[in-house]
């Protein structure tokens, strides 16, 4: 057997056959379904492409995908290239669904970043360069759609290499005829090709006038190559040329260890380039053990999988796809609580049975209920750090309070909507205690609309969604003293309490304080308790109609009758002393105030300023963002209710790049025409639900 690199797994510079798997990842609408498409049909997987326009692709199967005419899951289509076993994996590219993309990447041998060539948008695919970066993931780009373009491919490369840690390798030079593409030559072997339609390229004759570019490009390649390696660099110097099969190998073990990133050229829609990149694939991408080391999967035989998405079908039940990340599974074992019900080879929709699944291999596991999305399984349950590393995930930036259209539905949505967050982990479900909303959070308005039309597709369960109300809480501003006399004579024996109470103002964030400094029984012990449920009993809705905060309230004297005084009479003097005197002590709106990070690229952090300005919010500064080169993080403090849309402006503003973080930082008094507004707003809606 030949021996293994243990740095890149490959074995005397060849890849080792075995099964791979290429994530197809880039910014949205970039054209990685209809690359899935090219390379199902070069491969003789399907017989008939499909196309997007006509909707019947092999990745976007899903009826969400359809309506909304973009991925919105990864879909996984296996196939074969010269013996080779490959799965692709086509990612969205919308970032509202970047967790499904980030999952997807975490069990790839390496990642096609599909890019168009537009300089104006190079900025799109940073957030995702940067993933691939800090994971140490191996990727080579492919930049699509050259048949429609008139920008060079170095000015595009430049405006890529600005946001990539890794130097990018030119791998093709574009022949043009006219304002089209007609070929590439390819610069390792120096060989021209003609573009076909339907079929391999032709070789061609170098045209004398591409020489020039074709040696710069070439030079290019080996400088940077050169730079890991010290003989090539000698060799460089020395003016010695290298030969094809050095640095085939050069290439193929720098792809490995991601060092550097090829770029190559097509047209997905054409088929053009798209047996250059399954030939460059086969010859350069690392094998599954590679990637378990690379990962961190602790060595061994005994199996271990990755499940990297979560499916729940309207009527199959549960699929678990999963990458075989150590030894091999076979159908009926088990996994942690689970026994493997059917192991599928998958193509968009299609499944294939297979009995067992060596090292490798992606495939959808039948039936494992209690697997997870982003679980690493061994026989023994979860792997934990055994399985290596895994994608984070996201926090929410948009959300929508929720409802059931049925009120006989609301237990039956609970139950679906926690199967919609075992599908995506970047979907939450919560239930806010001071609004009594139940809320969905996700990545935008998009995504949400998603996890709603799942809900009706796959679950049959309509639901209403609205914007979640905001948490205004109110306070006073004036200390007041109170006495309230509660008495009722009705038949028997009556009613009665009778309490002083003196009403103070605190400090921002200082809650609720109930305090007693009765002398000489004049309220009774057993009774002083009853007075204190009273009063919190008002704190859920003060004068303006929300709860009320940062006060105290003393009890300082009373009276009982020895028969007509009760816990009851005391409680209820002291709601009705609340509801009097509370109105009298010039109540005030508290909005909550958030604190925001928003990190953008820096060219951006003067209007991310504005927008925050222009949404009630106080910028406090701004810095680097640690680890992103050219990104900054604006520090701002800002009104919860401007936040929910924020997102939405913000991606507007950014090419769809920007994001923030929130939390909770203070509650701030708000007054004038706004807080009128919210306050009529909210004993309307009173009004209408006492009806
Ligand atoms: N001219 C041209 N158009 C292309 C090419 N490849 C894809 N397109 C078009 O680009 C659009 C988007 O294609 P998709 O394959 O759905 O793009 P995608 O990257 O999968 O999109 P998302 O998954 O939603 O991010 C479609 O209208 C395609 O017809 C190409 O090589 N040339
Ligand atoms: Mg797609």
């Amino acid at each position: 057997m030949p021996a293994e690199s243990p740095a890149t797994g490959t074995q005397n510079g060849r890849q080792p056959s075995g099964p791979r798997c290429a994530a197809l990842v880039g910014p949205y609408l970039s054209g990685k379904t209809t690359l899935l498409e090219s390379l199902l049909l070069v491969t003789g997987a399907v017989q008939r492409r499909g196309t997007a326009k006509e909707g019947n692709t092999v990745g976007d199967a899903s009826p969400e995908a359809r309506q909304h005419k973009m991925s919105v899951q990864v879909s996984a289509a296996t196939t074969e290239f010269l013996g080779d076993s490959w799965t692709f994996l086509d990612c969205p590219g919308s970032i509202e669904f970047g967790q499904e993309t980030m999952n997807a990447l975490m069990v790839a041998d390496t990642a096609v970043v599909v890019i168009e060539p537009v300089v104006e948008r190079a900025m799109t695919v940073a957030p995702l360069l940067h993933f691939l970066d800090q994971h140490e993931i191996p990727h080579l780009i492919f930049v699509n759609k050259m048949d429609h373009t008139e920008s060079r491919v170095r000015d595009v490369l430049e405006a890529l290499q600005g946001l990539s840690d890794r130097p990018l390798v030119l791998r093709q030079v574009p022949i043009r005829k006219g304002g089209a593409i007609d070929g590439y030559v390819d610069v390792v072997s120096e060989r021209a090709y003609r573009y076909k339609p339907g079929q391999a390229s032709d070789l061609v004759p170098l045209p004398d006038d591409m020489q020039p570019r074709e040696k710069e490009v070439r030079q290019g390649l080996l400088e940077k190559l050169a730079d890991f390696d010290d003989k090539l660099l000698e060799q460089l110097l020395e003016d010695v040329a290298p030969s094809k099969e050095e640095i085939y190998r050069h290439l193929s073990a720098n792809l490995a260890t991601d060092k550097i990133v090829p770029v190559l050229l097509g047209a997905a829609e054409k088929d053009h380039g798209v047996r250059r990149l399954l030939k460059a694939l086969r010859h350069e991408v690392p094998g599954a053990a590679a990637t378990a080391r690379r990962l961190g999967v602790k060595p061994g035989s005994t199996p271990l999988v990755r499940v990297f998405k979560t499916l729940h079908q309207p009527h199959a039940g549960k699929l678990s796809f999963a990458r075989v990340m150590r030894g091999a599974i076979k159908d009926n074992a088990t996994l942690g609580p689970d026994r493997i019900g059917g192991i599928f080879r998958m193509k968009g929709n299609d499944q294939a049975k297979l009995t067992e699944a060596a090292l490798g291999e992606v495939v959808a596991l039948g039936r494992m209920e209690h697997a997870k999305t982003g679980q690493a399984l061994t026989q023994a349950g979860d792997a934990g750090g055994e399985g290596g590393a895994f994608a984070a995930v996201l926090t929410p930036v948009y959300s929508l309070a929720i409802n059931a259209e049925k009120r006989v539905d609301e237990v039956k949505l609970s139950g679906s909507l926690a199967k919609l967050v075992e599908e995506d982990p970047s979907l939450a479900v919560e239930h806010n205690p001071d609004t009594h909303e139940h809320l969905i959070l996700g990545q935008g308005d998009i995504h949400l609309q998603v996890a709603v039309e799942r809900l009706k597709s796959k679950f049959s369960l309509p639901v209403v969604t609205k914007r979640p109300q905001v948490p205004y809480k109110e306070t006073i501003r004036k200390g007041i003293k109170h006495h309230a006399r509660y008495k009722r004579q009705t038949g028997g024996h009556g009613q009665f309490a009778d309490i002083h109470i003196e009403i103070k103002p605190l400090s921002r964030g200082a809650g609720f304080k109930f305090t007693e400094t009765i002398v000489g029984g004049s309220v009774p012990k057993n009774f002083i308790p009853s007075v204190e449920i009273g009063v919190t009993d008002y704190l859920g809705k003060g004068p303006l109609g929300f709860p009320v905060v940062d006060f105290c309230v003393n009890l300082s004297d009373g009276q009982y009758h020895d028969v007509d005084s009760s816990d009851m009479a005391f409680r209820t003097c002291a709601g009705q002393g609340m509801r009097e005197a509370m109105p009298k002590c010039t109540p005030v709106l508290l909005e909550p105030i958030m604190h925001v990070e928003i990190a953008v690229p820096n060219s951006y952090t003067a209007k991310v300023q504005r927008l925050v300005t222009g949404r009630r919010g106080q910028v406090m500064g701004y810095d680097a963002k640690p680890g992103w080169n050219g990104w900054d993080v604006v520090t701002a403090q800002m009104p919860q209710s401007e936040l929910h849309d924020l997102i939405v402006e913000l991606r507007s503003l950014t090419l769809g790049v920007g994001t923030f973080t929130t939390r909770f930082d203070h509650l701030q008094e708000l007054t004038g025409r706004l807080a009128d507004q919210i306050v009529q707003a909210r004993n309307a809606q009173a009004a209408s639900a006492a009806q």
